[in-house]
């Protein structure tokens, strides 16, 4: 794992929370996007070499809104970066973590992402994440 490349938090209204979380890092989000696949719609901060995700749901049957229906607003997840995002996945398999999809899937802001159940990680779900590189 490289480094924590963003913390994804879960928000009921991502146009209230961008402008709260402009105020709080003294920035613009720089980019807002829907992943039809997920449910939800993320805004992006830049904070350092890090970044923070805001997530909102789209339809019922998004995680977030179930997230938010059990337990509020709040952090969701934390998405390390890593070079090879097949080889850690096999590597977390094999150490045991259960990992939430079998193959890497297309997740926002140009990423390959698999997700690990927060069950085996003290109760925090664990994103993985790789830059899709442009050919
Ligand atoms: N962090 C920590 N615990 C979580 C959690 C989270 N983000 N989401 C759910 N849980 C907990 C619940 O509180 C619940 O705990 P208890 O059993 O103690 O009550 C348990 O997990 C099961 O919760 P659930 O509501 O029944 O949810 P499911 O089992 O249906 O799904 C999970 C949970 C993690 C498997 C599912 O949310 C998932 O597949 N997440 C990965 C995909 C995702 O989160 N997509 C949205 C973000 C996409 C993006 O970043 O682009």
């Amino acid at each position: 794992m490289k480094k924590i490349e963003h913390m994804g938090i879960a928000v009921k209204n991502i146009d209230d929370a961008n402008s709260i979380y402009e105020k709080l890092l003294g920035t613009s989000s720089y980019k807002t996007e829907e992943v039809l696949s997920e449910n939800v719609i993320t805004s992006f901060f830049k904070c350092g070499e890090s970044k923070i995700e805001l997530l909102q749901a789209t339809n019922e049957n998004s995680a977030i809104a179930k997230f938010i229906e059990k337990r509020g607003e709040g952090i969701h997840h934390i998405a390390f970066e890593v070079d090879d995002i097949h080889a850690e996945m096999k590597r977390l398999h094999n150490e045991g973590f259960v990992l939430l999809n079998e193959q890497p899937k297309q997740g926002a802001d140009n990423k390959l992402i698999c997700f690990v159940h927060p069950k085996n990680t003290n109760g925090v779900l664990i994103e993985l994440c790789q830059e899709i590189k442009q050919v």
